[in-house]
């Protein structure tokens, strides 16, 4: 998630409004305890990848309509006035994109699939123009060397489906995933079963700034619990459908969550409720640990029999979605917290503090509570203005040095032990970025919103060199 400044001041005071559920002690959150061993042998060659999805960079041609559509369509909720109807045109114009791509030597490209694109209408029999689309897309990356990555759900979800608030919705889509895996699984090698359930969380269930705009705190449970059931649905559908060689995992963000004023034993007690509702409420039940105990008895009238043995799942690998850490401050009230804004001293980018030593301690923490699991950095990356992109931000100076800390983290990371194999900068081109419209541009491709013309950032002829920099074993 690039988001937690993302909005004016998102706060979650509203979010959760039993302190006593979700007091409790995950104190020193995400707190890195001591070293953990030797680098290990190097394996397969680390991944040099960039990321991307679906909702943020296809037109609306040819899908049914989403949660997403409905929300860009409702006035005010986009920051910049702008709509997901055209976003970069990637289902028409992906092959110049590859082509880009190819050249500048990037070898993993993280895609999704839309879900508004296979069922557009309903459950049941798929669309095969929407299958047909990915496959041409899949086959235009082996094509050219680049190995397809497909993330099943991010994010993009069609109407009739519902949402998060109820648990119908897992059974719909681990029928979707049945559905993308039967017909894209002899092409395709690394599945993505989901896209940071967190963030939907958050922001779509608990401060409303995402669709589908939610503001309530037993939302944003509902929406925890549920999609935690759908992981593990999507999972075993997908497995049912993939052959042996095939490998799936799943990504999270892993968020290192900060006190305001370290010290400050409110601030400390709120950054401990918001590690569990950010990380371990996701985290610990799918690797079989149950729900954290600050957590459990919140969603406790949530959870049936079996559901906490369908959300523990063996995946093959996790992934991990990172971009600055979290701070929150304590506040008086049923909630006790908030998000506050990370210390001024740190540089910025245009949606976050520049923080390349969190990615460190988020891979370790992960590494060591969960692990030893391979790992890849599913999304990082740095986003300017657009104003700024598309002139001199195509010389791009301070992309290339944020990458270089950015990598350079990675690399402490693994070489602390954790087995990390590979690296997807977020994202392959300026997007549409969810509420905040065409404004923060992410890309190493630069994509001017009103033409749809492309040029070349100076980080993407840069951006192979760098991780080879980093991850020699490239
Ligand atoms: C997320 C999503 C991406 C975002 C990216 C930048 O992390 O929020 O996976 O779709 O666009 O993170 O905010």
């Amino acid at each position: 998630m690039a988001g937690h400044e993302r909005g004016d001041s998102p706060s979650f005071s509203a979010i959760v409004t039993r302190r006593q559920a979700l007091g409790g002690a995950v104190a020193g959150a995400l707190a890195v305890s001591g070293p953990a061993g030797a680098a290990p042998a190097p394996r397969d060659r680390f991944v040099i990848g960039v990321a991307a999805a679906a909702a943020q960079t296809e037109s609306r041609n040819g899908r049914g309509r989403s949660n997403w559509d409905v929300f860009a369509d409702t006035p005010g909720k986009i920051h910049d006035g702008s709509t997901n109807a055209r976003c970069t045109e990637f289902d028409t114009r992906y092959a110049t994109d590859l082509d880009r791509l190819k050249a500048a030597g990037v070898k993993a490209f993280r895609m999704s699939t839309a879900w508004p694109r296979i069922q557009p209408d309903g459950p049941g029999a798929p669309n095969q123009a929407g299958l047909d689309l990915y496959a041409r897309i899949i086959d235009a990356m082996l094509e050219r060397g680049i190995d397809p990555w497909v993330t099943l759900f991010h994010w993009d979800t069609p109407v009739w489906a519902g949402n998060f608030l109820s648990r119908d919705i897992a059974g719909r889509l681990a029928d979707y995933a049945g559905i993308v895996t039967k017909h894209l699984g002899d092409r395709v090698k690394n599945w993505i079963t989901f896209n940071e359930p967190g963030s939907v969380a958050l922001l779509g269930y608990g401060s409303g700034e995402h669709a589908p705009g939610f503001k309530s705190p037993l939302a944003l449970v509902s929406a925890i619990h549920h999609q935690n059931l759908s992981i593990g649905l999507m999972a075993k559908a997908a497995r049912a459908h993939l052959p042996s060689t095939a490998r799936l995992g799943t990504t999270h963000i892993a968020i290192p969550v900060r006190p305001e004023t370290p010290g400050k034993p409110d601030d400390v007690a709120a950054a401990a409720r918001m590690h569990a509702i950010a990380n371990t409420a996701f985290l610990d039940p799918l690797f079989g640990k149950g729900y954290p105990d600050s957590f459990a008895p919140l969603v406790a009238p949530l959870v049936k029999p079996g559901d906490l043995d369908t959300i523990a799942t063996k995946f093959d690998f996790l992934g991990v979605n990172y971009y600055a850490r979290l701070y929150v401050r304590g506040v008086p009230g049923p909630v006790g917290f908030e998000v506050a804004e990370a210390p001024k001293v740190l540089p910025r980018t245009a949606m976050q503090p520049v923080e390349p030593d969190g990615l460190t301690e988020a891979l370790v923490w992960a590494s060591e509570r969960y692990g030893p699991m391979p790992i890849y950095v599913t999304e990082t990356g740095f986003a300017l203005r657009g104003e700024t992109t598309w002139d001199s931000g195509l010389k791009d100076q301070q992309r290339l040095t944020w990458l270089d800390q950015y990598l350079g983290a990675a690399a402490r990371a693994r070489a602390q032990g954790v087995d990390l194999r590979g690296l997807f900068y977020w994202s392959a081109t300026d997007n549409w970025e969810w509420a905040q419209g065409f404004a923060k541009r992410f890309g190493l491709i630069a994509v001017d919103p009103a033409t749809q013309a492309r040029a070349n950032k100076r980080s993407l002829a840069r951006y192979a060199a760098l991780v080879r920099k980093h991850f020699p074993d490239v």
